[in-house]
């Protein structure tokens, strides 16, 4: 039998307050897969698994991990409960929550009290892949092979953009 194979150690992880939340959450796992960014995913839940998301956030630092990404929606209490207990960067991702659209998950994130900071991104998909993106970016500061990878995707990016300006072109 083939040895197993040694998992990599993620750097970034990545945690939501409800299985619901990872149509959103997964557009942050997709950019940091794309940039090769070793990552987990796990639902942690700031009401439904406290003390979970207690060992989580305390241990999380020595674990390895250099980021947190945090998503919730609604009363959105986990990234700003993960952020208290570990001083490693927390990204806060706001779910769009069915009653009210995110805004509650947005502000139940950005509103956080001076000393404990959450970097709040915008609601929904976008927000996840930005999270995504920034936490490359934080780590691309001293690997300058992930740098590169960032700069290319930036690039690709404003091509796709200048090679097909007619919109009503399919
Ligand atoms: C939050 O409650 C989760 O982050 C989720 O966005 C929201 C709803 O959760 P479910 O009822 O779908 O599990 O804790």
């Amino acid at each position: 039998m083939p040895a197993k194979a040694k998992k990599t150690q993620p750097l970034v992880g990545i945690i939501m307050g409800s299985r619901s939340d990872w149509p959103t959450m997964e557009h942050a796992s997709k950019v940091l897969e794309e940039l090769g960014v070793a990552h987990e995913v796990e639902v942690v839940s700031a009401h439904r698994t406290p003390d979970k998301m207690f060992r989580y956030a305390e241990t999380a630092a020595s674990r390895g991990l250099k980021a947190i990404i945090a998503g919730a929606g609604g009363a959105a209490h986990l990234p700003g409960m993960v952020a208290a207990k570990t001083a490693l960067p927390v990204l806060g991702v706001p779910v769009q929550s069915r009653a009210l659209s995110g805004m509650d998950s947005l502000l139940s994130i950005v509103q956080m009290p001076g000393g404990i900071p959450v970097a709040t991104f915008a609601i929904g998909d976008a927000g996840a892949k930005n999270a995504g993106l920034f936490a490359a970016s934080l780590l691309a500061l001293e690997d300058p092979s992930l740098a590169k990878k960032l700069a290319k995707l930036r690039a690709d990016q404003t091509d796709s953009v200048l090679e097909d300006p007619d919109p009503r072109v399919e």
